[in-house]
């Protein structure tokens, strides 16, 4: 059984229902598991700023699957919530990113992980951090934790939580 984690992120509403149909189609594939939800956090734009806030959140699975064919599932849930393509980083009915695989530290055409801008990124490290805060990042020799505290100041201040994990028994 593989452990990976994956990042999701919308900015189109309504977002929380992207979130929550992602969630859903990703646990009805056969060969992925749901281990852990993050809580959602909302945070604005980075990259074009001249967008919506995002809501993002953390999943951890297991799954048997392979990590290019847990892209093809990521690629076919996204297709399946109407992502258009249009604006590099821009507005998104549902993202979904690999954010880390096992071990795996590698990068083809299709596929980097961990994910090549993670290690920057306040609205993948803190809900990261939740789930995950002793998790070294392959490559990079440091934890998720590390990474977080080393960002600047000015890219975490307004990240906010937005809705607290879901217990147990929900
Ligand atoms: N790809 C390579 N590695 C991976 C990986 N580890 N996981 C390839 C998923 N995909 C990976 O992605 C482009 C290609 O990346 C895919 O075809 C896949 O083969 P995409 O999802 O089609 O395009 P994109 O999302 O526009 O690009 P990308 O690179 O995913 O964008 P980012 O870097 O994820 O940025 N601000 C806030 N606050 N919250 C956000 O969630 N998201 C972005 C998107 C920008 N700003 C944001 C947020
Ligand atoms: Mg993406």
């Amino acid at each position: 059984m593989n452990k990976a984690f994956i990042a999701l992120g919308t900015n189109i509403e309504p977002r929380k229902d992207y979130l929550d149909q992602a969630i859903q189609l990703l646990s009805k594939v056969k060969d992925i598991q749901i281990i852990q939800k993050s809580s959602i956090y909302q945070t604005p734009p980075v990259g074009y700023t001249d967008q919506a806030d995002f809501l993002n959140m953390v999943l951890e699975i297991s799954t048997w699957l392979p990590s290019e064919k847990l892209l093809d599932k990521c690629q076919e849930v996204e297709n399946e919530l109407g992502r258009k393509r249009i604006i590099r980083f821009g507005p998104r009915t549902i993202d979904l990113d690999i954010l880390v695989y096992n071990e795996e530290n590698k990068k083809t055409e299709r596929l980097t992980i961990p994910h090549p801008r993670m290690r920057q990124r306040g609205f993948v490290l803190v809900p990261l951090n939740e789930l995950a805060p002793e998790l070294l990042l392959p490559g990079l020799g440091k934890t998720v934790n590390q990474l977080l505290n080393d960002l600047p100041e000015q890219d975490k201040k307004d990240i906010s939580k937005w809705k607290t994990a879901e217990s147990e028994e929900e």
